[in-house]
């Protein structure tokens, strides 16, 4: 680990973080109405890097009444679809302009490798492109001959209408990306929306905002009101303008935000944890395997919804892929994510740490065997080593409950039917792996996991044209592709007696 070298982030970055950081509300930037600020750091050396304006219910619901302005005088909802698509894919235009700003708020602010924010950067653009196409393609259906007959004729037809105000909710593990993936989605669909970015991350959203203001996007549209869950959050799930939340974050919450709910009867999509498996069948290519199911569980130090954080191995291959696995831990360079040379950089926060730490101390003392990490390098920076347990019941805390952090459990199994029971043995359902070389198998195994994401010899790929989202209590809800818009569409029909 490189604790020692000072990482600067290049000029724009320090600039931005520079800068006043406000509230987006209306088109206008603007302080709290408590006046409040709270600090942001970065988790690489815990030291402050910038100050926030801190909304809470009072902004939220000013937020909500320009959101609500604007969709009721049209002003974005009212284009016409190919000039929503120019506005959408011009904000695009303008993240590829400054992906390398963007992506170093990110590295500086969640703490992820900056080869990782590029990646993320690239792929929201390229999301936000393919749903620009979205808003000239939703149309609604001519119903007249199913209705009409005879000496009754009548004009039926359906209209897909946006949903209204929607509240979008994003966690802190992949800022820049969810916020584009929610706010993308939700204007595409021509809705007005309030974010609110995770506290703990909410520069990169702020930035976006501000070019999403520079592409077009008419005032009251987009609103950003940073702050914290129990406050700013949770009065955005309860206010009663609001149709729609989009919510990634703990199952928890989650289950919060549908209580809330309740109350007007707002639409949820939920995005929540997961205690995802792999299975590592004995006629895979192992080399593969081990590469694809350590990046599943290493990455963005495991902080990923995704996290292939429980590893079923075929016996006769199980030694060679804990010993595959456990090097390719050992030698993962950990540090500050500037650092061109780190692969894994920190946790967020201290509270991360320490319920990691937690964790791990846990599956310590329960008696799992640690083959690889386990440990903490010291210093400031919230940093874990890469850890691989074996040894583990199917009962154990460790196999149970999602981590969220660069922590696996590998398991042997005999029998396929045994491999499957335990996958599914999970209150949780978002994601699984499969690595065979056997497609027939693959495709059994496809049909029988739980999950609502299979990879097969491969892990974790994302496109914004195939719907991802949870069984389970991994969520309710689809983003990407059709399904990601309808959650934003409500169907009208109208009826004309001729
Ligand atoms: O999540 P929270 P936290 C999981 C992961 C992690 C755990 C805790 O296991 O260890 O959750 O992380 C907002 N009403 N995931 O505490 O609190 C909050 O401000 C409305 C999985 O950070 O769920 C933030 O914007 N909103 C995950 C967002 O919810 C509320 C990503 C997520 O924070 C709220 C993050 C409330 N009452 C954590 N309370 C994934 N699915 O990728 C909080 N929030």
């Amino acid at each position: 680990m490189n604790a020692v070298t000072v990482h600067k982030p290049i000029a724009a970055v320090s600039a931005f973080l520079g800068s006043p950081h406000q509230l987006l509300i209306d088109g206008g930037w603007r302080d709290a109405i408590s006046g409040k600020t709270f600090d942001i750091f970065d988790p690489s050396n815990g030291s402050r890097i910038a100050t926030v304006a801190e909304g809470d219910a009072a902004d939220i619901d000013l937020a909500v009444l320009a959101a609500r302005r604007s969709f009721e005088v049209r002003s974005w909802r009212g284009l016409l679809p190919q000039q929503r698509r120019a506005i959408l894919w011009r904000f695009a235009e303008l993240i590829d302009e400054n992906a390398e700003e963007l992506a170093q708020i990110d590295v500086v602010n969640n703490g992820m490798p900056q080869w990782m924010a590029n990646a993320t950067i690239a792929a929201a653009s390229d999301a936000l492109r393919y749903f620009a196409g979205q808003t000239t393609s939703l149309g609604g259906a001519n119903l007249s001959d199913s209705v009409s007959g005879g000496d009754t004729l009548h004009h039926v037809y359906t209209v897909r209408e946006p949903i209204g105000v929607v509240g979008l909710i994003t966690p802190w593990n992949g800022p820049a990306p969810a916020f584009v993936f929610k706010v993308g989605t939700a204007l595409a669909a021509g809705c007005s929306c309030v974010v609110k970015p995770a506290e703990a991350t909410p520069l990169s959203a702020l930035r976006l905002g501000a070019l999403a203001l520079e592409a077009g996007v008419p005032p009251g549209v987009l609103n950003i009101v940073p702050g914290y869950g129990p406050t700013a959050g949770q009065a955005l799930a309860d206010h009663p303008l609001v149709e729609k939340i989009s919510f990634t974050g703990s199952t928890a919450v989650g289950k919060r935000i549908v209580a809330a709910s309740s109350a007007n009867l707002k639409r949820v999509t939920l995005e929540l944890g997961g205690k995802s498996p792999c299975i590592i069948l004995g006629d895979a290519d192992i080399s593969n395997a081990v590469q694809a199911a350590s990046m599943g569980i290493f990455m963005n130090s495991g902080q990923m919804c995704i996290a292939g954080s429980r590893l079923y191995a075929h016996r006769k291959v199980f030694d060679q892929v804990v010993a595959g696995i456990a090097d390719i831990g050992k030698a993962m360079t950990i540090g500050n994510g500037l650092d061109p040379a780190t692969q894994i950089g920190p946790l967020i926060s201290e509270k991360q740490l320490s319920q990691v730490g937690r964790y791990i101390e846990g599956a310590r003392s329960a008696g799992a065997e640690v083959v690889a990490g386990g440990g903490m390098p010291a210093g400031d920076g919230h940093f874990v080593e890469p850890t691989v347990f074996a040894n583990v019941d199917s009962d154990m805390t460790i196999v149970r409950e999602e981590v969220f952090g660069p922590v696996l459990v590998v398991t042997p199994f005999d029998d396929l039917d045994d491999a499957v029971r335990q996958a599914n043995d999970t209150r949780y359902g978002l994601a699984a792996g499969v690595y065979t070389s056997d497609l027939s198998q693959a495709h059994r195994l496809a049909a029988r996991l739980e999950a609502g994401n299979i990879w097969v010899n491969c892990y974790g790929l994302l496109h914004p044209m195939v719907p991802f989202g949870g069984f389970k209590e991994s969520g309710w809800g689809r983003e990407f592709g059709a399904e990601g818009i309808d959650a934003y569409l409500a169907t009208k029909s109208v009826r004309i007696k001729l």
